[in-house]
């Protein structure tokens, strides 16, 4: 049967973990309590180093914009996809990554089974209504074996989670407000991405949802 829209912001038992693989795990509404902590952190780090669309290698505009926190940020232009150490717009450090965010961080990978979880760069991802990621793999990290946490702020979305190879089915995922997802180990390098946002206002946020992912890239 298909699963319709509701099904997929309604699990079962919407406070429990959902797993949606071995090691890859929909921790909903963790970080609601640390929503406040978290949005100060959040406008001090976009005063600092701007929202912007990068452009993909080839060469064309990237519709969600993004910047980021941490020792190492994503970037992206024409010679490719890697991090950087700092911004390219200010040739100055990224800023500090908060330690709110490595808490909640840390405390979600733990509950997915990772301990120890020390990010050292987090990405943010900002989407306005119509804006999508098309699948793509992590796959511009050191090490593999540790974890990805993304946290999910504002309007909800639709997260395409996919196999090992582009064509392999996939699942969709709804991620709220406050959602926390952790992925690693044999999940790591699946396929994802996220369908056209819908429009909507958030009453915290607006019209946008932005998306935290903290990672361990040195
Ligand atoms: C997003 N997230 O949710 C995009 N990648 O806006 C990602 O691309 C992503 O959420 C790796 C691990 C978790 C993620
Ligand atoms: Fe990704």
């Amino acid at each position: 049967m298909m699963q319709t829209e509701l099904d997929l912001f309604n699990p079962a038992n919407p406070a429990e973990p959902q797993w949606i693989g071995k090691q890859a795990v929909v921790l909903p509404g963790l970080a609601l309590a640390w929503v406040d902590a978290l949005l100060p952190e959040l406008r001090q780090i976009i005063a600092c180093a701007p929202l912007r669309h990068m452009v993909t290698p080839g060469g064309l505009n990237m519709a969600v914009g993004l910047t980021n926190c941490g020792t190492l940020g994503w970037i992206s232009d024409r010679r490719g996809y890697r991090y950087s150490p700092v911004d390219p717009l200010s040739q100055q450090p990224w800023p500090a990554l908060p330690t709110v965010f490595s808490e909640l961080a840390a405390l979600a990978a733990s509950a997915a089974g990772f301990a120890d979880f020390q990010p050292d760069a987090c990405l943010v991802n900002c989407y306005q209504p119509g804006n999508r990621l098309s699948l793509h793999q992590d796959r511009d990290e050191h090490d593999y074996s540790q974890p990805i946490v993304s946290v999910s702020l504002g309007l909800p979305a639709v997260f395409q989670f996919g196999g090992h190879s582009r064509n392999a089915p996939s699942q969709r995922i709804g991620l709220r407000h406050g959602d926390v997802m952790v992925w690693g180990g044999e999940d790591r390098l699946r396929f994802h991405g996220v369908l056209p946002l819908k429009p909507g206002n958030h009453p915290v946020l607006g019209s946008r949802r932005i998306n935290l992912t903290l990672r361990k890239a040195g």
